[in-house]
């Protein structure tokens, strides 16, 4: 980066720092997209002038509230709910919503701004937006999960519509929290309407989207193995996660011939050198989605496998690692040690698992490298085709579905390359990803005046 464009992100981020203080997640995620664009805004005085991204990084509006419920004991309890509507320059906002203790406005301010730039790369209508709870689902019973739902609802529904903001699931909700979301805004509402993406299949959901984040990574990672003539089969694979991304990342990678070695949840990962075969990730979908149990006990079930208590699995040889838990989950140490024993592409399937050190290892040792942005976009594509087919009223085949999400990543891998490619032919995809997923956003807000 020449000397301009570095002032430039040094005098923006100190802005952002002074203005949203004690948000490192946030500064993080802004620090990233800021290098990637300084040289390209820095040389347009029209960007510059107009403070896009200045005002990209400026959420729209950000919603924050108490949500009271009361726990099966008959005790009250109280949590706070937030949604951050980033930006809506082309399309209603849209981004998930997670339940975790961690939950706080730093998380939820960067998973909306990455939104922004993934949903603009999906290439659907879809502005950037995310929401969440500090409210934990682990241990609650289905009735404490459902009462939570209806009072966060409650609240939300005053700020969500589908031409307004359309949530999803991420950390923490799945189908049945989107089940009881819906139904309790269905009731508010008197309406039924697309306003929910992550249905269930008989009540306006789109076939594939349980699957899509998953194997929309897996069909990224094609895409950047086939630059170098590799493919999956035949290779080994250490995944992070066993919620939603995890499981069906595991499910592609082994369809397309690779042999999954791990899988892990915040308490310990699992390593399985026989590889985890489609009976044993039937097992996991059973053990993690119906009885809520962990990782670990898959060690019980399956006794060759080991577990290791609160490790992460980076130090075990892969040749394709796919972050898919959470963010800050893979640190430069465990970059280097993934380097050091051949694994030569991540694939992030959750949103900013690598930290600035390990992508800069990633970067300088040549892996094939995606961002979450880039990578885990099939998620939120399928929302927007689910969103699609809500408006029509009408429900296309998975077949359908598949297709449409499949090109859709292969579009989001060109965008890369065409805006990522370095002088010596080096795919930067964090840059690429990035500068793509900028253009339509910045292209609209010029259109729209200061608003
Ligand atoms: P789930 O809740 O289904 O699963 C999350 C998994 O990550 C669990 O195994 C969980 O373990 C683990 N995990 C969560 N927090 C931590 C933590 N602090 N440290 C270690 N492990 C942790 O969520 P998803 O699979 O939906 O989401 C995973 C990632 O993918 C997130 O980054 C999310 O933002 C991203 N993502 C999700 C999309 C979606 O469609 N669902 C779309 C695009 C990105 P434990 O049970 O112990 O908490
Ligand atoms: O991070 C993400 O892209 C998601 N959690 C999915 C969002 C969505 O609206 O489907």
């Amino acid at each position: 980066m020449d000397k301009l464009a570095k002032q430039y992100v040094e005098e923006f981020m100190a802005g952002i720092v002074a203005k949203n203080p004690n948000e490192p997640e946030f500064h993080q995620a802004v620090r990233e997209v800021a290098e990637s664009l300084a040289p390209h805004i820095v040389s347009d005085p029209v960007l510059r002038k107009m403070k896009i991204l200045e005002r990209i990084a400026e959420p729209e509006r950000v919603i924050i509230f108490r949500v009271p419920w009361v726990n099966d004991k008959g005790e009250v309890e109280i949590n706070r709910g937030y949604r951050v509507q980033m930006n809506s320059a082309i399309g209603p906002y849209k981004g998930g919503i997670r339940f975790h203790p961690s939950v706080n406005l730093s998380i939820l301010k960067f998973l909306a701004f990455e939104q922004t730039f993934k949903n603009s790369l999906t290439t659907l209508p879809m502005g950037g937006g995310k929401g969440g709870s500090d409210f934990n689902p682990k241990g609650k019973s289905d009735n404490e999960v459902m009462r939570f739902c209806q009072s966060f609802v409650t609240e939300l529904s005053r700020h969500i519509g589908a031409d307004t903001d359309v949530p999803a699931g991420d950390i923490g909700v799945g189908g049945r929290e989107i089940g009881f979301m819906f139904g309790q805004f269905k009731r508010l509402r008197d309406e039924f309407t697309g306003t929910f993406t992550g249905k269930g299949l008989d009540w306006g959901g789109s076939p594939l989207r349980p699957e899509a984040t998953g194997y929309g990574t897996c069909y990224f990672a094609q895409e950047m193995l086939a630059t170098r003539g590799e493919s999956f089969e035949g290779k080994r694979v250490c995944i992070s996660g066993s919620g939603n991304v995890a499981q069906f990342a595991a499910k592609k990678a082994t369809e397309l011939g690779a042999t999954v070695v791990t899988l892990s949840d915040s308490s310990g990962f699992i390593y399985d050198p026989d590889g985890i075969s489609p009976e044993k990730l039937d097992y996991v979908m059973m053990l993690k989605n119906v009885y809520r149990g962990r990782i670990k006990e898959y060690v019980e079930r399956y006794p060759s496998a080991q577990y290791f208590a609160g490790e992460r699995p980076w130090g075990i040889k892969c040749d394709i690692a796919m972050p898919c838990a959470t963010q800050n989950e893979l640190n430069g140490e465990q970059a280097q040690a993934l380097v050091d024993n051949g694994c030569f592409c991540v694939a992030e399937g959750a949103n900013m698992p690598s930290t600035p050190e390990a992508i800069a290892i990633f970067q300088s040792n040549k892996l094939l490298y995606s961002p979450g942005k880039a990578s885990n976009a099939g998620g939120v594509a399928t929302s927007g085709l689910e969103m699609t087919q809500n408006s029509m009223r009408l429900k296309w085949s998975r077949e359908e579905v598949d297709e449409k999400l499949h090109s859709i990543m292969k579009n989001i891998h060109e965008m890369c390359v065409k805006y990522g490619t370095e002088e010596d032919g080096y795919v930067n995809y964090v840059k690429g990803a990035n500068i793509g997923g900028f253009m339509k956003v910045a292209n609209a807000m010029l259109a729209h005046g200061v608003v």
